[in-house]
């Protein structure tokens, strides 16, 4: 399927892999690269000599364009910033701020950059800025999320720029990227159903979480520190939310999810630890392989949309 995310990108078909923190690691990101997505290196909080690793060890796995997703709220963000030029990635995609300061030194080293953004103001300031592109998420999503759903963000942002437009929160299937297309965009980007892929190294008991999930079971915490993030209900959400309603302080707060998206991702902590994950967690049934579910998708998609 060409579109000008395919075009762009040069990829097969437009189905981008979300650069989450701890789970975008290169084994998942070249699985989805080499089953013809773009597959992501989420840089998260990590140090810059590990990011350049982890895009060290993806060119060894690939021969396929791939990209490493910038989080701004990173300390080490510039850092991180010039390591993706020095190794030549070609595409990157940025999360949770506003990525202007680093868009010039990547456009000039020929860098697609691609924002992550979660609403149509902030979408049209990154399109002035000179991004190629910009994912629209919406609050679905796992992990740090907006407030507008991706039904109502991703037409207003399509009519709102000229850009191609990547819609992102509440996709996992065939019916969702259809779904995406109809609203006017020009690819996906998926999160929680390659959390549970075969590739994925996150721990056996998130990905057992996240397959036994129902569509009422991710909740959002954070809303009053001004970091909402959206996970699956457990022990430490309710601990957290029940803090937030005594209105307990930031440092406080702090406490409770230092670490914790690590201990769930790593050491399999469902229970204190952060699974993050997005609404449609759901609908992910199965533990498959990066390459079953994009051609599984892309066929689903096709007969959707009569192609
Ligand atoms: O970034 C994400 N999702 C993330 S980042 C992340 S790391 C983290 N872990 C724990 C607590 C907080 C963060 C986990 N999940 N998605 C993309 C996204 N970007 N969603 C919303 C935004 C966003 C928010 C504000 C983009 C721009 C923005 O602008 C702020 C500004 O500077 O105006």
């Amino acid at each position: 399927m060409k579109t000008k995310i395919t075009e762009l990108l040069g990829i097969e078909y437009p189905i981008i892999q979300g650069g989450m923190a701890w789970v975008a690691e290169h084994n998942l990101a070249a699985a989805v690269s080499n089953a013809g997505g773009l597959g992501l290196i989420g840089a998260a909080s990590a140090p810059p000599e590990v990011v350049r690793e982890e895009i060290r060890k993806c060119k060894e796995l690939t021969d396929k364009p791939f990209g490493v997703n910038v989080m701004l709220l990173n300390p080490n963000a510039e850092e991180v910033a010039k390591v993706v030029v020095e190794e030549g990635v070609k595409v990157v995609t940025t999360g949770a701020g506003n990525p202007s300061k680093f868009m010039e030194m990547w456009k000039a080293a020929g860098v697609k950059v691609i924002p992550v953004v979660a609403s149509v103001a902030m979408a049209k300031m990154m399109e002035r800025a000179g991004a190629d592109a910009v994912v629209a998420e919406g609050m679905e999503s796992g992990g740090h999320i907006g407030s507008t759903t991706t039904m109502a963000l991703v037409p207003q942002v399509v009519d709102g720029v000229s850009i191609p437009v990547i819609a992102a929160g509440g996709i996992a299937d065939g019916r969702g990227f259809a779904a995406a297309m109809m609203l006017g965009a020009e690819g996906v980007q998926m999160g929680t159903r390659f959390v549970a892929a075969k590739e994925s190294i996150v721990h056996a008991n998130y990905k057992e979480k996240l397959i036994k999930a129902k569509d009422i079971d991710s909740t959002v915490t954070g809303m009053s520190t001004g970091h909402p993030v959206r996970s699956i209900k457990n022990k430490m959400t309710k601990e957290y939310l029940r803090l937030e309603k005594e209105g307990a302080d930031f440092m406080e707060l702090e406490k409770l999810t230092l670490g914790s998206l690590r201990n769930a991702v790593m050491d399999g902590d469902v229970i204190n630890g952060t699974v993050m994950a997005g609404q449609i967690a759901g609908l992910v049934k199965a533990e498959d392989s990066c390459q079953d579910i994009i051609l599984e998708i892309m066929n689903d998609a096709k007969k959707l949309l009569g192609k």
